[in-house]
């Protein structure tokens, strides 16, 4: 008997992906779950650390009570990344940045993984792990400039206490971040939703952007979520498998017309 496969991505996806000149990805903690950091929702073993569930330890609310305790979090959380490389999803997406005429990628991920596959423009909505921030002047310093003799860190130019430059629950995002990024997806013609549960707000909120601005949204996931119904593809999957199959596709026919 004959079996009929659908391809997992279909004419009309490749089509678009070919032609697009606007491209918005957005993408969050599972494109780098196969490089081996663990997701904060839906398992992994970074959801509870020392009896503290993430949303506790990565709080406003722990950093003005302890502050050397969410240093300790974030240096623990640091020594694993050093050890972790980017995964061929995080390659694909930085292989597009160089064929679309308008591309940006707005990431929610700290991890700094897509600027160690080569992406070279990245919005990072949530900050990242390997910068920190002074609380009294706002200087901002790479992480490997600094001494962790002491369990704070101080500030070079003021000797303020200094904390991960990172958007904590309850904080408010950097200033400019998302309006870049939701200036973006507004004028896109293609969105893709990449690893995200799609739950944390304002990043959710870029995709529906883009969906009222009039592109065609696309999800990357393993798993259903919120955005799902909202989009126009749902490429259920792993992005490190997802996504090349498609830089592959798209990079062909692309050449062919
Ligand atoms: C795979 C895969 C594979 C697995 N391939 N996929 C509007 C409505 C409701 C609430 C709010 C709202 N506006 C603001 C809020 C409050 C709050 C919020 O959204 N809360 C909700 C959770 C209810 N937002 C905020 O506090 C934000 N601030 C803000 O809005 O300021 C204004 C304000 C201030 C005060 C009050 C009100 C408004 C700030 C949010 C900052 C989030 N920070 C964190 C922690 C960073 C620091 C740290 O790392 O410790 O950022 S939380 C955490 O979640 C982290 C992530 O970036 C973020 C999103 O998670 P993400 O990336 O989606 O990961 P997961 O784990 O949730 O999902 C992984 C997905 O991957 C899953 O779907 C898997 O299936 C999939 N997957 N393997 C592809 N191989």
């Amino acid at each position: 008997m004959e079996v009929m496969t659908r391809p997992l991505i279909s004419a009309k996806l490749r089509e678009r992906f070919a032609n697009a000149e606007r491209v918005v990805v957005l993408t969050g903690a599972g494109v780098s779950a196969e490089s081996g950091v663990p997701t904060f929702r839906g398992g992994g073993n970074s959801a509870v650390w020392k009896g503290l569930p993430f949303d506790v330890i990565s709080s406003a609310g722990m950093l003005a009570r302890d502050l050397p305790v969410v240093w300790e979090w974030f240096n623990y959380r640091r020594g694993v990344l050093a050890t972790l490389k980017p995964n061929p999803g995080h390659e694909a997406i930085a292989s597009w940045e160089k064929q679309f005429k308008e591309f940006t990628l707005v990431t929610q991920n700290i991890d700094g993984l897509h600027q160690a596959a080569g992406s070279r423009n990245v919005i990072e909505l949530h900050g990242s792990i390997w910068r920190a921030r002074c609380f009294e002047c706002g200087a901002r310093v790479q992480v490997s400039e600094l001494k962790f003799d002491d369990s704070v860190p101080v500030c070079f130019e003021c000797g303020g206490h200094l904390r991960p430059d990172v958007v904590l629950f309850g904080e408010m995002l950097s200033p400019g971040a998302f309006e870049q990024a939701a200036a973006a997806a507004g004028q896109c013609e293609l969105c893709f939703v990449v690893g995200t549960s799609a739950v944390v707000y304002p990043a959710a909120s870029i995709p529906e952007i883009a969906r009222t601005g009039g592109a065609c949204v696309v999800e990357v996931n393993p798993e259903r979520t919120p955005l799902s119904d909202l989009c126009d593809e749902v490429l259920t999957g792993k992005a490190g498998e997802i996504l090349p199959l498609l830089r592959t596709e798209g990079s062909r026919q692309k050449a062919e017309t």
